[in-house]
């Protein structure tokens, strides 16, 4: 019913031959419990979206996500995470077990690059098209690239001078690259930034790290989960019990904010309570466990930073390092970039062959056939520059493909004064489609699993509904983007979140709109 991909210029047009969808295996296995033609395209070799392409040394979940992502208890029945972080090996066995559990396979096509679809009005279907130039037919579309498809390269002068090699975290060679024993440049200390240079600082000649802001990493506290322990979880019901909290809690983990607030504490309790969230349970508790006003009262912020920033600068012996890495005073509010799980990053960073460059007061002027030079005119020579530069995120996934409106704008035109979306998961004159994990919706700000699947949810619900109905066509209306824009903007505004220079807000990207992101 396909167009095989050794076909790829005939046009499937027959109505019966249609696919009704586009979509990720998210969706797959409930819809085609609905009786409906499902189709997935996914331009990587194999699955687990940005888990197949970010395969730097050390990339791992580093948000308290793991077993969380195992909604179903058919899929956690019989696996179980190693780790309470699970690194991309153990997600691509986890993607693997999905894959064969739902015999979800039949329905995807890998290796397939959708580069943009437009919508046709006479027959209320989406018309999709492929790089290698496969064209299909779909009632529904379901945009499901994530927010983080479009990685970002600065330009940097001589870039493509340098006679090493250049490393993107964001497409890692899926072969692997032996960094043994090089000269190791890392730019950029977002997640990806920490976690390789984690990995890489033990094993590198020599290492040097250009941070343009300090990271403020909390301790993961990974540890091999125990298969025993995790089976008498399941029997006791606690799998279920933490699935059912998930859909209550702010960002969709286990736990939520206090009700009480900083100063509510003594500063003796406030002590123990930092200690208790940030040392002995990680994790990001002391982000999104702790006092209610944490990310909207300054004083009550400084609280949080001063704490996090004594737990950082005795883990770090030299002064000038700890200067750097944790600040006497904030260059943001705490928790108001996201903060990064680390395992022994600060000893790492405390080695003698790691050094710190800072790029605030020495940025780069520009790469050489043999490294890089900084404004103060000091070359540093390499055989190996990761740029862990990150995303045009967000909204950058979307807005790259040639998704063309009714009228026949493309989302990015769509999107050039400021993004708009109902409810963060459709966008007026785009009818039937739904976009999952992307802009104006809990994405960032959550935990990605539960907010995929509380999208992926509504959105079955939705078309089932609109099946059952004989209803072919579905959109949103202008008036509640409006309304959905407002809302978002107001409760980004009554945070610290807007004094941050983050992707959050679009600002790590020059020219970008400055504005909310996320819901
Ligand atoms: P991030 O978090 O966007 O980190 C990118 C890093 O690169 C960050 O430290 C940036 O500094 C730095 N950066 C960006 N542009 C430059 C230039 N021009 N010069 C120097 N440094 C630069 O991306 P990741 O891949 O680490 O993580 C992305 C998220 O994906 C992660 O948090 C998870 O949620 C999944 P900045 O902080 O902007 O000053």
């Amino acid at each position: 019913m396909w167009e095989p991909a050794s076909e790829p210029s005939r046009r499937c047009t027959s109505e019966s031959c249609q696919p009704r969808l586009k979509c990720n295996p998210t969706n797959i296995f409930r819809l085609r419990q609905h009786g409906l033609n499902v189709k997935v395209f996914e331009k990587g070799a194999s699955s687990g979206g940005i888990w197949y392409w970010n395969q730097y040394p050390g990339a791992r979940v580093d948000s308290d996500t793991p077993i969380y992502q195992l909604f179903d208890k058919e899929l956690w029945e019989d696996f179980t995470f190693r780790e309470r972080y699970a690194g991309w090996q153990d997600l691509k066995r986890y993607f693997q077990h999905v894959e064969k559990k739902w015999d979800l396979l039949k329905d995807i096509e890998y290796n397939k690059n959708v580069e943009g679809a437009t919508f046709d009005e006479s027959r209320n279907q989406w018309l999709i098209e492929c790089a290698d130039g496969t064209e299909v037919y779909a009632r529904w579309f379901i945009p499901a690239i994530g927010f983080a498809a479009k990685r970002y390269t600065p330009p940097i002068k001589g870039l493509s001078s340098f006679h090493g090699d250049v490393f993107h975290t964001a497409v890692w060679p899926q072969w692997g690259v032996n960094l043994k024993n090089k000269r190791i440049a890392v730019i950029g200390t977002g997640a990806s930034g920490i976690q390789t240079i984690q990995e890489l600082g033990p094993k590198a000649a020599h290492l040097t790290i250009y941070q343009r802001t300090p990271n403020y990493c909390l301790p993961m506290n990974q540890r091999l989960l125990d298969p025993k322990e995790e089976e008498e979880k399941k029997k006791r019901g606690e799998y279920e019990e933490a699935f059912k909290k998930l859909y209550t809690t702010f960002a969709g983990f286990t736990y939520d904010f206090q009700e009480r607030n900083t100063f509510d504490d003594t500063p003796e309790q406030r002590e123990e309570f930092f200690e208790e969230l940030m040392i002995k349970q990680g994790g990001f508790r002391f982000w999104l466990n702790t006092y209610k006003d944490m990310l909207k009262d300054e004083k009550a912020n400084n609280e949080a930073y001063n704490f996090w920033r004594k737990k950082v600068v005795a883990r770090v012996p030299d002064p000038q390092k700890a200067a750097l890495l944790a600040p006497e005073n904030p260059p943001h509010p705490w928790g108001t970039k996201r903060p990064s799980l680390e395992q022994n990053f600060y000893e790492v960073v405390s080695l003698p062959h790691v050094d710190i460059v800072d790029l605030q007061t020495n940025p780069v002027e520009e790469v050489t056939e043999q490294g890089i030079r900084t404004k103060d005119g000091n070359l540093v020579e390499f055989d190996v520059i990761v740029l862990a530069t990150g995303f045009d995120a967000v909204t950058g996934s979307l807005a790259q493909l040639n998704i063309r409106d009714t009228d026949g704008q493309s989302i990015k035109e769509r999107w050039a004064d400021g993004v708009r979306s109902s409810m963060g998961i459709s966008i007026s004159k785009f009818p039937n489609m739904f976009f999952i994990y992307g802009p104006q919706a809990p994405t960032a700000f959550s935990n990605g699993p539960s907010c995929v699947q509380l999208q992926a949810n509504w959105i079955d619900k939705t078309i089932k509904g609109l099946e059952d109905k004989g209803i072919k066509r579905f959109v949103a209306k202008k008036e509640a983007e409006d309304e959905w824009i407002r809302r978002t903007r107001e409760e980004w505004d009554a945070t610290l979140f807007p004094r941050a220079k983050s992707w959050y807000q679009g600002s790590n990207i020059p020219g970008k709109k400055v504005e909310p992101l996320n819901w």
